[in-house]
């Protein structure tokens, strides 16, 4: 039998190229070798509001994209998140055995809430469940009994809370779940914001300029490349005390399946124009390949995503079973 992997990405906006780096083209590679799980977190998506109207286009707009970037319904089961119950009832179980504590440690919560502090300056609106957020996912991750998650570097604190909830969990209730152990890029982990590169590219970023996202028009994004924050130096080498021109040659590497090394060999007698024009033209061409398949899938997701649901909704009712049994709720 297959070792299963489960992972999602939350609805709160539109797919970046972080996301695919760090994220997405993990899973397209694991698909051959696990029994994969792949959802889309639109529950998570509640956590700071968004206009129903808008969540219910970026669930589609996920969901097509997984399709678009090469995961495979036949290996692949994809589905939405609430469309699988389960996830709603063990998150509340989690919450009784993950403390205050833990989940305020957690730094997304932290910044995340100061974000929404620093817009009202009131901190009695923080939503519940933007501190309750991993827990959730937690609940995500142990119905499947994963032995792995593949994720970007910022997930790796929410995973090393889930494995010790998980063993917590197995220790007070007698039970054998895996703890299972985050999947991270060696290259493309942290993917930056074009517009501050000491920050991460994020998909609920306000400044468009910032990012590039999966469905720009590629022309669009070409220019975001020539725009982006690098140094006045120009020269072109591998150093953590140049940021912008490290982020552009890992997009770089990434998207030719290269080292960082062999891309900063490949730059290193050029100049700053170069650079950009040609990880533009990279960015350029694969946007233009993916966005082909999107409109093929972005009509037909439905049939998926009910086929991927009815399997997900088996596995994790199973699981939840054993749970419900040990907490002593059946
Ligand atoms: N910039 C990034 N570089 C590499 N990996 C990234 N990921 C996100 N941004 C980058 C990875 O993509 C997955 C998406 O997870 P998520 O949407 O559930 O949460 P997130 O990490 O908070 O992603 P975003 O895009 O930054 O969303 P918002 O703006 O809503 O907070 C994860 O595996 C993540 O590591």
């Amino acid at each position: 039998m297959l070792e299963k992997i489960v992972s999602g990405i939350t609805a709160t906006g539109k797919l970046t190229l972080g996301n695919y780096i760090g994220s997405i083209k993990n899973m397209i590679k694991l698909q051959n070798d696990y029994e994969q799980y792949i959802f889309v977190a639109d529950l998570h998506a509640l956590t700071t509001y968004i206009d129903p109207k808008e969540l219910i286009e970026n669930k589609k707009n996920i969901f097509a994209l997984y399709l678009a970037c090469g995961l495979d319904p036949q290996k692949t089961t994809l589905f939405f998140q609430s469309d699988v119950p389960a996830h709603s009832e063990l998150n509340w179980i989690i919450t009784t055995i993950t403390n205050m504590g833990e989940l305020s440690k957690m730094t997304q919560f932290k910044d995340k809430s100061q974000n929404i502090v620093k817009q009202d300056n009131k901190t009695e609106i923080i939503p519940t469940g933007l501190f309750v957020y991993p827990a959730l996912m937690i609940a995500d991750i142990i119905l499947y009994n994963p032995k792995a998650v593949p994720v970007g570097i910022d997930q790796k604190q929410h995973l090393e809370l889930c494995q010790k909830i998980v063993k917590r969990m197995n220790t007070k209730y007698h039970l054998n779940f895996n703890e299972p152990k985050p999947i991270i890029p060696k290259i493309g982990n942290k993917i930056k914001s074009l517009v501050n590169p000491e920050q991460k590219m994020s998909k609920s970023d306000k400044n468009a300029n910032a990012s590039i996202y999966l469905l720009d028009d590629p022309e669009v994004a070409y220019k975001k490349i020539q725009r982006a924050v690098t140094d006045s130096e120009n020269k072109i080498y591998i150093s953590e005390e140049k940021p912008g021109v490290l982020n552009l040659l890992t997009i770089f590497a990434s998207l030719k399946d290269i080292s960082i090394e062999e891309a900063e060999k490949h730059f290193s007698n050029k100049t700053y124009k170069d650079l950009k024009e040609e990880v533009g033209e990279v960015v350029k061409q694969f946007l233009i390949e993916i966005q082909k398949k999107y409109q093929s899938y972005i009509q037909n997701i439905d049939e998926i995503a009910q086929a991927g649901a009815k399997k997900a909704n088996k596995i994790a009712s199973e699981n939840l079973l054993i749970i419900q049994k040990a907490f002593g709720l059946k």
